[in-house]
């Protein structure tokens, strides 16, 4: 009766689509929008993004789907969340569902196969009774420039970060070098923020690519890639890289991956730090001219460090996590051999390396991390918020107290996220904290009562 009603449901999508359904016909869009919210949540993401790919309009709405109540820091907040119009980590075979960047009083939002929508702050409000919330596509070109199919198919290919820089958008994403060759890198694009439509161009592409038919590579795991970007100083960017499994590169000091690179305004690469495994977090604060970032661990051992420059952080030579073996002691060949050439000592220090701030066991799968602003947090020490995707800690924010010194972390909160979190943004007020969460595909916005 469901799968009929279903059915129904999506021929008569159709057929609005076929009678060129426009925004004038309002009454028909609200029956849609009220039979949406019958659905369960695969149902609504397939129709909404069927919606979203077949819509002439360029505009529409985010279905409302939920609201709740969490405490960080003691503090009562509301969260609000609203369904995307993309496939959510499981229907897209582990792309990342998306990534939130604000300009001004916008918020743009950039799925992981390259879809963009823009949604006006000011339309977001604690509201008595949550509503839709509009928002308008955000024009691209980037089928003009990433022609590896895979980019737009389920799989891990995909868009890394984004990030608003001055007047400038940036987008890092998996790129394949040539289409002749199947050999992975990271590429960054840059366009002027312009909400007629975003015309990218090459900033910057790494040369060096990991190919994963080749066995020197070890293992090859296309989402082990970093590609966090964040402003720096002097008009320079710092931009995460992850070592794509291959492990040989983090401690290589003529390679690119498994980085945090510096990458002057006029193009020039230099390495930061060295001895990452995969940082999916990365924060600059100006004030304070501290770096953050977070860290993928293999089994256990996902980091948060404090980054400076010319640093070696470890990997793969200390980590406290293990290798996909079930114990240490796991004598297969694979098991090893990976341990002979990278031991996973249980200290940094002791060989050279700096120790991270703390670590997890087991993994929390650390994804994304902000400064909490003073709707947040009130207390006298620095605060932030890890995001963290899955493992058994995962699906939690962590609310991290750290020493005025950044040098001690004073207390660690969990708060459970109940999905996999893939960004986290603070609004430029600071008032509100924006995140990805990929398991129902949802935009969500934790505001202060
Ligand atoms: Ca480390």
């Amino acid at each position: 009766m469901k799968k009929f009603f279903f059915l129904g449901f999506i021929a008569f999508l159709f057929i609005c689509i076929i009678i060129n359904l426009n925004s004038q016909n309002e009454k028909l869009h609200k029956t849609i929008i009220e039979n949406v919210n019958k659905l369960n949540t695969l149902e609504q993401n397939l129709i909404s993004k069927v919606q979203f790919l077949s819509s002439k309009s360029l505009q529409g709405s985010l279905v409302y789907n939920n609201q709740s109540q969490l405490s960080i820091n003691g503090k009562m907040l509301v969260e609000t969340s609203w369904n995307l119009p993309f496939l959510n980590y499981s229907q897209s075979s582990m792309k990342p569902l998306g990534f939130i960047s604000t300009f001004k009083e916008k918020l743009i939002f950039f799925s992981g196969d390259g879809h963009s929508i823009s949604i006006n702050l000011s339309d977001i409000k604690t509201q008595d009774e949550p509503n839709n919330l509009k928002y308008n596509v955000l024009k691209n070109n980037l089928h003009d420039l990433i022609k590896d199919e895979s980019f737009y198919k389920p799989g891990w290919i995909s868009i890394k970060d984004t990030e608003v820089i001055k007047n400038d958008i940036y987008i890092s994403y998996t790129n394949r070098i040539n289409l002749a060759h199947n050999c992975y890198s990271l590429k960054i694009l840059k366009a002027k923020v312009n909400f007629k439509k975003l015309i990218f161009k090459d900033h910057i592409s790494l040369k060096e690519c990991v190919d994963p038919d080749d066995v020197s590579n070890g293992e090859f795991t296309g989402h082990l890639v970093g590609g966090r970007i964040v402003e720096y100083k002097d008009n320079s960017i710092l931009f995460s890289t992850g070592d794509f499994r291959a492990r040989k590169f983090s401690n290589d000091k003529n390679s690119y991956l498994g980085k945090i690179l510096k990458i002057s305004s006029d193009g020039i690469i230099k390495i930061f730090s060295i001895g990452h495994r995969n940082p999916q977090g990365l924060f600059y604060d100006k004030n304070a001219n501290i770096i953050l970032s977070s860290e993928h661990g293999p089994a256990g051992g996902d980091e948060l460090n404090l980054i400076e420059e010319n640093n070696n952080y470890g990997w793969p030579i200390s980590s406290y996590g293990e290798h996909y073996c079930k114990r240490k002691s796991e004598k297969t060949p694979y098991c090893k051999k990976l341990y002979e050439l990278y031991p996973m000592y249980k200290s940094h220090s002791k060989y050279g390396f700096i120790e991270p701030l703390t670590y997890f066991v087991p993994s929390i799968a650390a994804s994304e991390l902000i400064k909490m602003s003073e709707h947040f947090y009130t207390g006298k020490n620095y605060n932030i918020l890890l995001s963290s995707l899955a493992g058994s800690a995962g699906k939690t924010f962590y609310s991290i107290e750290l020493s005025n010194d950044y040098k001690d972390v004073i207390s660690i909160n969990k708060i459970p996220s109940e999905e996999r979190v893939r960004d986290l943004k603070i609004s430029p007020d600071g008032d509100k904290i924006f995140t990805v969460k990929e398991d129902s595909s949802l935009l969500t916005v934790i505001m202060n009562l």
